[in-house]
């Protein structure tokens, strides 16, 4: 009787050598396959006695069980192998904290402008805006500014270049937004220019504006808030009235004192300095205003005999650092979220 356990343990081995499902059933054609060893060996049993087909037969079919056994366990134990190395490889840690998205927030002087813009709105003031590139004629012209005003040089003012590179005399990123108003009063006075009266301007002109300065204190982009009240019988009276109920209400202080002081703008007269109460004793300078120059007026086609009028303008910078106790202002214009974060 011949022993098989030598063809079994080299077919375990076999099978135990390989790794991946392919390979394994090559390996079994060498054994299990048409021309395979057990095949061999069935085929070899027709030459035999009955007695001996029985028994031989016994013991090759003993050994192919054995063989296709060992086969079928290899299978699994490649299959369970795939797996776990998948497995591993996608692992995903539940435990992990999510991604979120970060959400986004309002700059500090964007929010000082909206509140700005809310309490004005709640007095019927509306919001206008124009060109921050602007024409020197609204910038300064229309404004009563002299030709020779030393704001016009190219020291205080950016100018654009032309096509050949020379500076535009005539264009210029402007320096406040009072060109908003100018424009604004020029439309108002075209739209209702067949009335006999015509109904009051009543605006806030919020944006950036630009100058030739930086420093600590000095960007050269940085915000403006200015207001234009025009009427028949608007008055000095009005301005303070509005001025001081706008920065009682700004700073959240009934008992918050103002104080106007004298001073010039070309575009007002008379003008002055709009000061507020600082640490109890100091004051603090926190705008400009006066009532309108006539010339101002004049030039926009409304008649300064028949209707006058207030202006003011904010620094919103200056009243966000102010509300938030910044003492830099170039935090404003970094970009540090650390910073901005706070305001969000
Ligand atoms: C300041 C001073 C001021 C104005 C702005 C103005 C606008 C028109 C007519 C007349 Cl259309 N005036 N604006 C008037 C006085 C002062 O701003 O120190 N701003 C930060």
């Amino acid at each position: 009787m011949q022993n098989l356990d030598a063809l079994v343990a080299e077919a375990e081995a076999a099978f135990a050598a390989v790794t991946d499902p392919d390979a394994l059933e090559q390996v079994k054609a060498r054994f299990l396959g048409r021309n395979g060893q057990i095949t061999g060996l069935l085929k070899a049993l027709a030459a035999l006695s009955p007695e001996e087909k029985k028994s031989e037969g016994a013991v090759v079919n003993r050994a192919k069980t054995t063989i296709e056994a060992a086969l079928a366990e290899r299978r699994e134990a490649i299959k369970l192998a795939a797996l776990e190395a998948r497995l591993a490889e996608e692992a995903l840690d539940v435990t992990l904290p999510g991604r979120k998205a970060d959400k986004g927030g309002l700059h500090p002087v964007t929010l000082v402008m909206e509140r700005i813009e809310a309490l004005f709105a709640s007095i019927g003031f509306t919001v206008a805006d124009g060109p921050e590139i602007e024409e020197d004629f609204y910038n300064f012209t229309a404004l009563n500014t002299p030709e020779d005003h030393p704001a016009r040089s190219m020291h205080d003012t950016f100018y654009l270049l032309d096509e050949k590179g020379e500076v535009a005399q005539n264009v210029l990123l402007r320096t406040h937004t009072s060109p908003i108003q100018a424009r604004y009063m020029r439309a108002h006075v075209e739209r209702y220019r067949d009335r006999e009266t015509m109904p009051e301007i009543r605006i806030i002109a919020p944006g950036r504006v630009y100058r030739v300065d930086s420093d600590a204190t000095h960007s050269p982009m940085f915000h403006q808030v200015e207001g234009l009240w025009i009427g028949e019988y608007v008055s000095f009276a009005d301005l303070k009235g509005v001025i001081a109920d706008f920065l009682r209400r700004f700073f959240e202080s009934d008992e918050l004192k103002v104080r106007f002081r004298p001073s010039f703008f070309p575009f007002t007269e008379p003008s002055a300095e709009i000061d507020m109460a600082f640490m109890g004793e100091s004051w603090l300078e926190i705008a400009g205003c006066g009532m309108v120059h006539p010339n101002v007026l004049q030039s926009a086609g409304i008649d300064p005999e028949k209707y006058q009028g207030f202006a003011f303008g904010f620094g919103p910078d200056r009243l966000a650092m102010l509300r938030y106790g910044i003492n830099d202002l170039r935090l404003f214009y970094e970009g540090d979220q650390r910073f901005l974060r706070q305001f969000a």
